[in-house]
């Protein structure tokens, strides 16, 4: 098709002159961007990049030092691709970042339509409030944070909570939806009690006339206990995809799809001594080590991971893992909404 196509020269002074009229009439000529905008397959700016937590941690608890959770407002350290410096990105879509709360510190309540989720890296016991409801957050839990949802987080433990946090900003920011609000209200009234939403809908049980479905899931948290343990009793009675070893998504109990509309979590379980195939997908990912050592190689960069480490994989790039222990990742992505747009594609590779 390239070879029909007119080649003209556009670097004339009669091609320049009229480009300079478009642009004061605020138009522009499709032919000079058409490739770059309309690429044969995704082009991201993003790059793959590896967070050791021991170079992470150590900073984090700088930050402790140095600001509060409450005059930060959210004590976190921003995971910036270094191919999205200054833009609070992780992925073109996605933001992830780390999060400090030290004992008896607050960080206070505000609501935003950006959802966000939270990985557990370390601590046992702290909480998060979540429109009424108090969680507990243990390491390796998942709790979601849906859009629009009052929260605020508490540490009335003797340790301190670490957690990764990731959120939709960049695509909230594309289609110009952010909205936030504070409340003179440090820590919002727990209205509901403990483990209500587990125990109304954690046992693949739901209440017969339960109201309208929403798009985000009612069961917010989920334990790595449960999660873990099913990982494991896979690893013995099901197939291992070439790709990816054992590897489940968080599921709505109402309806069986993602858990929240624009961020969907998996855990995978690649299990020891399994090198997987090489893969792509449309779906830029982050992921967190839950247990276990292993390498990714990601494009044309390996790294060597170990527990709580955070990396990246870039849209459509060829990623492959090497377990060297039963290596455990927790990962998240935007698939949900490329999935709702007919967008979301693969691509399996040939198996080592
Ligand atoms: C936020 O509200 C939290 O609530 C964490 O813990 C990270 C990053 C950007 C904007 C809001 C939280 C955030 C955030």
């Amino acid at each position: 098709m390239d070879q029909t196509r007119v080649q003209v020269s556009t670097k004339t002074p009669e091609f320049a002159a009229y480009y300079s009229r478009l642009s004061q009439k605020n138009v522009a000529p499709l032919w000079q961007v058409l490739r770059k905008i309309v690429t044969t397959e995704p082009v991201s700016p993003a790059q793959p990049a590896h967070w050791p937590y021991q170079d992470v941690r150590p900073l984090l608890l700088e930050a402790g030092k140095l600001i509060s959770a409450e005059q930060a407002e959210r004590r976190v350290l921003v995971l910036e691709n270094p191919g999205l410096k200054n833009l609070s990105s992780i992925t073109h879509s996605l933001f992830a970042g780390i999060q400090l709360v030290l004992p008896g510190e607050v960080a206070p309540q505000h609501r935003h339509s950006q959802a966000a989720l939270r990985f557990i890296l370390e601590g046992k016991g702290a909480t998060t409030t979540v429109n009424g409801e108090r969680f507990e957050m243990y390491s390796g839990d998942l709790i979601l944070t849906p859009s629009w949802q009052w929260h605020d987080h508490q540490n009335e433990t003797s340790e301190p909570i670490v957690w990764l946090d990731g959120l939709d900003i960049a695509l909230v920011a594309l289609l110009d939806a952010s909205f936030m609000q504070h409340s003179n209200q440090k820590e919002q009234e727990v209205t509901r009690p403990k483990e209500t939403s587990r125990t109304l809908y954690g046992a693949n049980l739901v209440p017969v006339d339960d109201g309208p479905v929403s798009l985000n899931s009612p069961l917010m948290r989920f334990p790595y206990a449960e999660a873990r343990a099913a990982l494991e009793r896979l690893k013995t009675t099901t197939a291992w995809d070439p790709c990816h070893g054992i590897r489940m998504r968080y599921a709505h109990p109402r309806t069986g799809d993602w858990v929240m509309p624009t961020i969907g979590p998996a855990i995978q379980l690649v299990p020891k001594n399994l090198t997987t195939a090489e893969y792509r997908s449309t779906d830029g990912a982050v992921f967190a080590v839950a247990e276990g050592h292993g390498t990714a190689k990601i494009g044309s960069e390996t790294f060597s991971l170990a527990p709580q480490d955070v990396f990246v994989c870039p849209s459509w790039m060829w990623r492959s893992f090497t377990a060297e222990s039963d290596f455990v990742l927790f990962t998240f992505s935007d698939r949900p909404v490329q999935e709702k747009l007919g967008l979301w594609r693969e691509e399996r590779g040939v198996t080592n």
